[in-house]
């Protein structure tokens, strides 16, 4: 039997914070049609039953009509029985709920579902509920999946959002399937089963970076085999560009140039300046922000060098330029203030106004 497990649509994103808001509103979209894309490949594949393990929805204030076509996509997936479990941000009002979704109820105990051999178990426990993990009671001869949504830790202590690996071992459990960290991750559960963070099927922000997507299960005489399956329309990359061997903007331009050659145009990219930058090459950051989100769908600049430049050199120099510096050297800022203080006064003196 195939069993598709997903997390972390975030459906409903404002995403406004790393978009202009027409990107933002297109992305939007693209989260939506990427969640109706993979029930499209449930369905080809004949999957029966397709697991949500949380955050499917983005926050209370999801527009009902976002929250109404979800439900209404996994209805006409006839065939699929969807298995909903709610996570911190799924805050949203749920109401005509279709027929092939089971939702686990909040603050509750563990619900089962069985499919053939197969024992499906979601729990969404109240907030000081630290017995849940004792509750679950699987049986042996079975496949046994679990699902719950929050941050795995090693204890045996169920707190708020937190997951004690510790209290789930030797329950059974073939698969636990988890949601709530954006990023893929799999590891042994105890000498039987395995837990997996199917990871967002989008990356939505700067810092969600790499290959997202949904894992698709299949399970054969009591085994479970699993693989991940890349399915985000965009990707987010994240590069460091290392500008020490720089003399001038050019090199800079084609150092930042060589580290994102290989991206696709239709994905977003988060570059790190790092190094260390001599004043002499006139770095100027609008420059290369406006060169990056040319090139990509999305892009932002993050500029951690540092200045190649000993004081020493300007305490007897009296021209505007060397006073400048020495005022700026000697006031209390933070040293990264003064740096970008220092560069952005050297581009003004020399007539650049930020731009090339
Ligand atoms: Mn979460």
């Amino acid at each position: 039997m195939k069993i598709l497990h997903c997390a972390d649509v975030h459906l409903g994103s404002v995403l406004e914070a790393s978009l202009t808001q027409a990107r933002a509103k297109e992305r939007r979209n693209e989260l939506m049609l990427t969640f109706s894309e993979m029930i499209r490949f449930a369905e080809r594949e004949k999957v029966q039953a397709v697991i949500i393990a949380g955050d499917l929805f983005d926050a209370k204030d999801v527009p009902p009509r976002t929250v109404d076509h979800a439900f209404r996509l996994m209805e006409m997936a006839e065939g699929i029985t969807f298995f909903y479990l709610r996570g911190n941000h799924d805050e949203a009002p749920v109401s005509d709920v279709p027929a092939n979704v089971v939702v686990a109820p909040r603050g509750g105990d563990w619900i089962y579902y069985s499919l053939d051999d197969v024992t499906v178990a979601m729990c969404d426990p109240s907030e000081n509920d630290n017995s849940y993990p004792y509750r679950l009671k699987f049986d042996r001869d079975r496949t046994n999946i679990a699902v719950l949504h929050g941050q795995i830790v090693q204890s045996v202590q169920a707190e708020k959002d937190r997951i004690p690996l510790r209290a789930l071992r030797g329950q059974y459990i073939d698969y636990l399937a988890l949601g709530h960290l954006h990023t893929y991750q799999t590891d042994q559960l105890d000498d039987r089963g395995i837990y997996c963070y199917s990871g967002c099927l989008e990356g939505r922000g700067f810092d969600e970076c790499g290959t997202k997507g949904f894992v698709l299960l299949e399970t054969r005489g009591g085994k479970i085999e699993y693989e991940f399956i890349p399915f985000a329309k965009r990707t987010m990359h994240e590069v460091h560009a290392d500008l020490s061997q720089c003399e001038n903007m050019a090199q800079i331009e084609h150092a930042v140039l060589n580290n994102v050659a290989r991206i696709p145009k239709d994905d977003m990219v988060a570059v790190h300046l790092d190094g260390a930058v001599d004043l002499g090459t006139g770095m100027n950051l609008t420059y290369l922000e406006q060169m990056l989100k040319g090139r990509f769908y999305a892009a932002r600049l993050y500029d951690d060098t540092h200045l190649r430049m000993d004081p020493a050199d300007y305490a007897q120099d009296f021209s505007l330029r060397g006073t400048f510096i020495r005022e700026v050297m000697k006031s209390d800022l933070p040293e990264t203030e003064k740096q970008k203080i220092i560069m952005c006064g050297m581009d003004i003196l020399a007539g650049g106004e930020g731009a090339l």
